[in-house]
C-alpha cells in the first residue's frame, strides 16, 4: 500500500516502511478524518464533518497535551476529554482506536480489549455497538460523559472542572499533587448558541476554573447552513466578559497555533481559557466545503472518492489505518500517560501511608462506597400535630449526614434559604473562587447549567446535589434525564411542591412536573409526606450507586406522624406501605397518598372509623421504589380485591389509575392552581379530609354494587 499524505501545508510527506515506523502528523490526522467517513459511509448516517474539520486538534490535544493512560481509563487523576458536540462521535471513536484505549467492564481493565476495536468502528450507530450515534458514558470505555444534547457537555466541564479543583483542595498536602487535572472541551456552534452553554460559562469565569479549556470549533456551519443566518455575536468579547482567557487559532490545520494554545493554557493560572479554531466543515470534502450538506450524513460515494484522493489516500481503501499510526498514538499519550500515571500511583502509595484517613476516604470515594457511620446521625422527629416543613427536616438531615460524608457536595439556584439545602456544620464553608474546597455551591439563578454541573461532579464521583422549587425542574430538565440516563447517584432537591405553596399562584405550584420526573427511566422520585419520611428518603437517596434521585419536599409545615399509631416511616424504603389499617377486619376502602395528602388521608380515616367504615391509608412516597417490589409484597400493600379506591394528590392525575385501577378515583389537578392563601386553595381545588371521605363512601358503595 502506497499512502503519500499531505502535511497541513500541502505538501507531500516521504513515507518509510521500516519496522518502528511512526506515523507523521498527516498521516494520523487522515486517518481519523477516512475512519469517520468510513464509518458514517457505513451507517448511512452521522456526521462526518466535525471529525474531519477537527481531526487535526484532536490528534494534537490527545497526542501532545492530554494526561490519559490508555491502559488505565480509570485512573484517577486523568484528564477528561468532554466531546460537548457529541453529533461528532466519530471523532472520539477514532481517538479511542487509535490511542489503544483499553476497554473496562465492571469496573476492571481488560488489558487485552481495545474500547473501541475497528470492528466497533465499522459497526458504528447498529444495535448493540460500543459506537452508538452520540457517545454514551457507561457504555463505551473512554466516554466521560454522554453528549449530544448540545451545552450539556459544557455544562457537565464546569462540573467536572469544579470537582478537580475541590478534590485537590480537600486531598492535596504538600508535596502530594494527589489531583491536579485538567478538563478539556470540544464544543460548536450548537454548544455556544445553546443558554445552558452560556449559564456553565458564566460561572466557570466566575470561579476562575483556569483547570477548564473548551475548545471552539468555529466552523460557521450548523444545520440550517451559515451561523450568520441566527448567530452574529462576537463570542470573543463574550467570553472575555465572563473572564476567560480567549485565545484564536485562525486556522484549524495549523498545529503549531492549535498546540500554541494549548500550551498558553497549561500556563494561564486565573481563568478558563476557550479556544477558537476557525476550521472549515468537512475540510477537504471538495464539493461541501462550508456548506449545509457537508454538516450531516453520508458523503456519496464519489465524494468520498474524490476526498481520499484529495488526502492523499487510497481511494478504495476503507477503515485503513496505515502501519505507523498505532505506534504514533503509543509514543505520545501512551508514553506520556503510562509515566505520569506510574508516577501518581508511586506518589498515592506514600500519600496513603502518611494520610490512611485522606486514603482512605478517596479510595472508598472511587468505589462509591460510604463512610461507615455515615447515617449515624440522622435524626428521627417526635410526633408534632403542627410538624415542619419536609423541606426543613431535610435541611436537617442533610446537615446530620454532611460531616460523615465528606465527599458531599452541593447547592441551590439562588434559592438556599428557601430551600434549606445549605451545609452549616463546622467546616463545610462556601465555595468560591479562593475557596474551591467549599461544600456550598452558588450556582445563582442558572437552573439548567446547575443540574449539567451537578451531573459533572457526580462523573467525578462526588455526591452532588441541587436545589430549587419543583417548578422549576423544568428549567433542567434535560440534564435531570442525563443523570438518569448515565446512571449517576446525584440528586436533586426540589421544594415548594404543590398548591401547597400558596399565594405565589400558578406560575409557581407545580402540576404536571411530578408526573414528568417519574416518567423519567431509572430515576428515583420521592415525596415524603413527614419528617421521617423525609430521614427515610435521605437513607434511600445516598446509598443509591446507579441511579439519580428527586426528593420533592412541600414548603408549609406537615404533621410529623405519630409512629406508636401508625406504621413506621421506615417502610418508605419499599416506595409505599400500609400507614394504618381498621382495627378489626378487612378495609372496605384503600387510600392512597403521597406528601402533603397522606395527613388528608389520615384524617379520613380516623373520621371514617368513627363511622365504623375500615379504610387503609397507604403512603406512597415512590413509584418508581415501589415498582420494584415483587408481587407479593405489592398486592399486600393493595389487594387486588379491594378496587375501592381513593388516591390524593397536589398534582396531575396522569398516571394514578396505575394505582387505583379503572374503577378508582382520583382527587388531583385538572388545571393551574391559583394565587390565594393555602387554606382558601385545598377548599377550591378539593384537598381536604371531607372530599376525601365523600369519595370513599362513593367508592365503598360503587364497589358493593359490583
Ligand atoms: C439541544 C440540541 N438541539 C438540537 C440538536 C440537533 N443538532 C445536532 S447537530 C446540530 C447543529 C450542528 O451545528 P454545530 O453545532 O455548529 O456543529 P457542526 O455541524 O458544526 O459540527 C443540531 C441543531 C441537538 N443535538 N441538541
Ligand atoms: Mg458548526
Amino acid at each position: 500500500m502506497h499512502v503519500s499524505p499531505l502535511n497541513p501545508q500541502g505538501e507531500a510527506e516521504p513515507t518509510s516502511r521500516s519496522e518502528d515506523f511512526v506515523a507523521s502528523d498527516a498521516l494520523c490526522i487522515n486517518t481519523i478524518r477516512t475512519l469517520a467517513i468510513d464509518a458514517v459511509e457505513k451507517a448511512n448516517s452521522g456526521h462526518a464533518g466535525a471529525p474531519m474539520g477537527l481531526a487535526p486538534t484532536g490528534f494534537v490535544l490527545w497526542n501532545a497535551f492530554l494526561s490519559y493512560d490508555p491502559a488505565d481509563p480509570l485512573w484517577p487523576n486523568r484528564d477528561r476529554f468532554v466531546l460537548s458536540a457529541g453529533h461528532g462521535s466519530m471523532l472520539l471513536y477514532a481517538l479511542l482506536h487509535l490511542a489503544q484505549v483499553r476497554r473496562v467492564v465492571d469496573g476492571r481493565i481488560l488489558e487485552d480489549t481495545p474500547a473501541v476495536s475497528l470492528d466497533d468502528i465499522k459497526r458504528f450507530r447498529q444495535i448493540d455497538s460500543v459506537t452508538p450515534g452520540h457517545p454514551e458514558y457507561g457504555h463505551t470505555t473512554g466516554v466521560e460523559t454522554t453528549t449530544g444534547p448540545l451545552g450539556q457537555g459544557c455544562g457537565n466541564s464546569v462540573g467536572m472542572a469544579i470537582a478537580s479543583r475541590w478534590l485537590a483542595a480537600r486531598y492535596n498536602r504538600p508535596d502530594f499533587p494527589v489531583f491536579n487535572y485538567n478538563i478539556y472541551v470540544i464544543c460548536s456552534d450548537g454548544d455556544l448558541m445553546e443558554g445552558v452553554g452560556s449559564e456553565a460559562a458564566s460561572l466557570a469565569g466566575h470561579l476562575r476554573l483556569s483547570n477548564l479549556c473548551w475548545i471552539y470549533d468555529n466552523n460557521t456551519v450548523s444545520i440550517e447552513g451559515h451561523t450568520d443566518l441566527a448567530f452574529s455575536e462576537d463570542v470573543a468579547v463574550r467570553f472575555s466578559g465572563y473572564g476567560w482567557n480567549v485565545l484564536r487559532v485562525p486556522n484549524a490545520n495549523n498545529l503549531d497555533e492549535i498546540g500554541g494554545a494549548l500550551q498558553t493554557f497549561e500556563r494561564t493560572q486565573d481563568r478558563p481559557t476557550l479556544v477558537i479554531v476557525d476550521s472549515i466543515i468537512g475540510y477537504g470534502a471538495p464539493h461541501k466545503q462550508n456548506t449545509a450538506a457537508a454538516h450531516s450524513d453520508a458523503l456519496g460515494k464519489s465524494e468520498v472518492r474524490l476526498t481520499k484522493q484529495f488526502y492523499g489516500w487510497p481511494e478504495d481503501a476503507q477503515f485503513l489505518v496505515p502501519e505507523g499510526v498505532h505506534a504514533r498514538f503509543a509514543h505520545g499519550v501512551g508514553a506520556r500517560g503510562r509515566a505520569r500515571r506510574e508516577r501518581w500511583q508511586q506518589i498515592f502509595a506514600t500519600y496513603r501511608q502518611k494520610y490512611p484517613d485522606l486514603g482512605e476516604q478517596i479510595t472508598r470515594n472511587l468505589k462509591h462506597e460510604l463512610p461507615s457511620g455515615w447515617d449515624a446521625d440522622i435524626p428521627t422527629f417526635a410526633a408534632d400535630a403542627k410538624g415542619i416543613a419536609t423541606r426543613e427536616a431535610s435541611g436537617k438531615v442533610l446537615n446530620a449526614i454532611g460531616p460523615r460524608l465528606p465527599w458531599l457536595i452541593g447547592g441551590a439556584a439562588d434559592l438556599a434559604p428557601s430551600t434549606k439545602t445549605k451545609l452549616t456544620f463546622d467546616g463545610a464553608g462556601t465555595l468560591a473562587p479562593e475557596e474551591p474546597g467549599g461544600r456550598n455551591i452558588h450556582f445563582g439563578v442558572r437552573e439548567h447549567a446547575m443540574g449539567a454541573i451537578v451531573n459533572g461532579l457526580g462523573l467525578s464521583h462526588l455526591r452532588a446535589y441541587g436545589a430549587t422549587f419543583l417548578i422549576f425542574s423544568d428549567y433542567m430538565r434535560p440534564p435531570i434525564r442525563l443523570a438518569a440516563l448515565m446512571q449517576l447517584p446525584v440528586f436533586f432537591v426540589f421544594t415548594h411542591d404543590s398548591i401547597g405553596l400558596g399565594e405565589d399562584g400558578p406560575t409557581h405550584q407545580p402540576v404536571e412536573q411530578l408526573v414528568g420526573l417519574r416518567a423519567i427511566p431509572g430515576m428515583i422520585v420521592l415525596r415524603p409526606a413527614d419528617a421521617n419520611e423525609v430521614s427515610e428518603s435521605y437513607r434511600v437517596i445516598m446509598q443509591l450507586k446507579h441511579q439519580p434521585a428527586c426528593l420533592v419536599l412541600s414548603r408549609q409545615a406537615l404533621p410529623i406522624f405519630d409512629r406508636s399509631r401508625y406504621t413506621a416511616a421506615s417502610g418508605l424504603a419499599r416506595g409505599a406501605y400500609v400507614m394504618a389499617d381498621p382495627t378489626e377486619g378487612e378495609p372496605e376502602v384503600i387510600l392512597i397518598a403521597s406528601g402533603s395528602e397522606v395527613q388528608l388521608c389520615i384524617g379520613a380515616y380516623e373520621s371514617l372509623a368513627q363511622e365504623g367504615i375500615g379504610a387503609r391509608v397507604v403512603s406512597m412516597p415512590s413509584w418508581d421504589l415501589f415498582e420494584k417490589q415483587d408481587d407479593s409484597y405489592r398486592n399486600s400493600v393493595l389487594p387486588p380485591h379491594i378496587t375501592a379506591r381513593v388516591a390524593v394528590e397536589q398534582g396531575s392525575v396522569i398516571g394514578w389509575d396505575r394505582y387505583i385501577g379503572s374503577s378508582g378515583t382520583i382527587v388531583g389537578m385538572h388545571t393551574f392552581g391559583s394565587s390565594a392563601p393555602l387554606n382558601d386553595l385545598l377548599k377550591k381545588f378539593g384537598f381536604t379530609p371531607d372530599k376525601i371521605m365523600e369519595a370513599a363512601r362513593e367508592q365503598i358503595a360503587r364497589s358493593r354494587t359490583r
